[in-house]
């Protein structure tokens, strides 16, 4: 197996990882290949807990060497601190390779992600303020600073004053905020340069070189596809691209290395931030998986908007990543009610939609078609195969798998590493 890619299959937090770590065992590689610390992934090591918000998953697996990919926007501020924190628990972190070209997050990208959403009142996205739309609009518009330029203080310096030229006429003029210095800005970050030499590299260089020895390298997803901002519910998405072509840009690696895309597909839906999501539960319903399922955010602390399974979203994703397979998560969770809904289609405007509506006035106005599975009671967490599950449990699967258009190659029935059950 060459490479594969593992990313969310609805709007993050799907349990991506814990799936990760789940392979890391078996891959040389793990490739982070867009987003910055604004994502979240948990990982349960034994009874060691792990929040990793910029470093990839694989960073807790030991034979396994962490990369954080070209497509990947770094705040050096947070690298360091992550690493420290690793480190402070006995994990070796000291494989880990940083693409030269990825782009930095300086504090004037936080100052202007926090900024805009207040100024955005009730149409905000509701980021997490981490600075990662702003650094990705530099990249775009070319003026951003890359991990590489650390190296080279006239470069660094003539950079950031170009950057922020342009910043502090908007901070200043429109924001009414406090112009930020070039001088603090370049000193701060010089300040990282020496921490972080020795991690950069050629990414894309070193994983092809890999490819081609036979070695295997996962490329693991931030967010998940419906926050992609070509594929999701834009404009509330993260500015990056989490589907499954973003693996390839994000890390110099081609298409035709991929031989497998896994989904990470949790058993019912939620969302952070703004922006439509038909299944959503204002309910007692949705507190109780809310706290069920612990859905609160793992960088900023958020309650996560809670809703039922939607299949339209699950074909959807098969779609446009090419899914190969599912990883089910959380089924866990669902343990308990009587009965579950599943959405199988819409209702917008009286018709009966099968599709994801590409027209966003639409999808904001979609309702959900219910069908009603029976459920179950008894505790599934040390399910090992699919014949342990109770016989609900296993039709549930089997009604999702018929509805999302791929094969679910393993199921999660908790959040330690052995709470999975793979199928073959
Ligand atoms: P941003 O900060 O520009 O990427 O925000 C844009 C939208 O993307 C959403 N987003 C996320 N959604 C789910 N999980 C994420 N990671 C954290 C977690 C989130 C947290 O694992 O819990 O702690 O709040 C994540 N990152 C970005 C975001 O909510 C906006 O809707
Ligand atoms: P990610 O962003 O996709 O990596 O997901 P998060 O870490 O933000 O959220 C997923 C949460 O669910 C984490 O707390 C995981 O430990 C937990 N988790 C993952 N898989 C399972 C599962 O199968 N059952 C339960 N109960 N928890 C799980
Ligand atoms: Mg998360």
């Amino acid at each position: 197996m060459p490479a594969l890619v593992l990313l969310g299959a609805q709007w993050g937090d799907e349990g991506k990882g814990k799936a990760t770590d789940l392979l890391g065992g078996s891959v040389d590689y793990v490739v982070r290949y867009q987003g910055g610390n604004n994502a979240g992934h948990t990982v349960v090591v034994g009874d060691q807990k792990y929040a990793l918000h910029l470093l990839p998953s694989g960073i807790l697996s030991p034979g396994c060497t962490p990369v954080i990919g070209n497509g990947v926007v770094v705040d050096p501020a947070v690298l360091l601190s992550e690493l420290s924190g690793l480190n402070e628990r006995g994990v070796d972190t000291s494989k880990l390779l940083i693409s030269g070209n990825a782009h930095l997050i300086t504090p004037y990208h936080q100052t202007i992600d926090k900024v805009t959403e207040r100024f955005l009142g009730n149409r905000k996205i509701g980021t997490t303020g981490r600075g990662i739309g702003p650094a990705y609009a530099d990249k775009i518009n070319r003026v951003g600073i890359r991990v590489q330029d650390l190296f080279d203080e006239s470069i660094l310096q003539q950079k950031v004053d170009a950057a922020l030229n342009e910043k502090n006429q908007i901070l200043v003029k429109i924001f009414n905020r406090r112009a930020i210095s070039t001088a603090q800005v370049v000193e701060e970050y010089l300040g990282y340069a020496e921490q972080i030499k020795g991690y950069v590299t050629d990414t894309a260089l070193v994983l092809n070189n890999a490819l081609d020895e036979g070695k295997v390298v996962l490329m693991e997803g931030g967010q998940g596809t419906l926050l992609d901002v070509d594929h999701g519910t834009y404009p509330f998405v993260t500015s990056s691209n989490p589907t499954s072509g973003g693996a390839c840009t994000g890390s110099g690696v081609g298409p035709t290395k991929i031989s497998r895309v896994i989904g990470i597909l949790k058993a019912y839906t939620t969302r952070v931030g703004s922006g439509p999501f038909p299944t959503e539960l204002l309910d007692a319903d949705g507190d109780r998986l809310r706290t069920v399922g612990h859905e609160f955010g793992v960088t900023t602390g958020r309650d996560r908007r809670c809703g039922w399974f939607d299949a339209v979203i699950a074909r959807y994703a098969t779609r446009v990543n090419g899914l190969t397979d599912f990883f089910l998560t959380k089924l866990d969770i669902l343990t308990g009610w009587e009965q579950i809904p599943v959405c199988v289609a819409y209702e917008i405007d009286g018709r009966r939609v099968e599709e994801l509506p590409y027209s966003q006035s639409d999808f904001h106005h979609a309702k959900p078609v219910y069908e009603y599975l029976p459920g179950w009671s008894e505790d599934i967490t040390k399910a090992k195969s699919l014949s342990d599950l109770p016989k609900n449990a296993q039709a549930y699967v089997k009604a999702l798998e018929e509805m999302s258009g791929a094969p679910i190659s393993a199921i999660g029935v908790g959040p330690g590493r052995t709470e999975t059950i793979e199928i073959n």
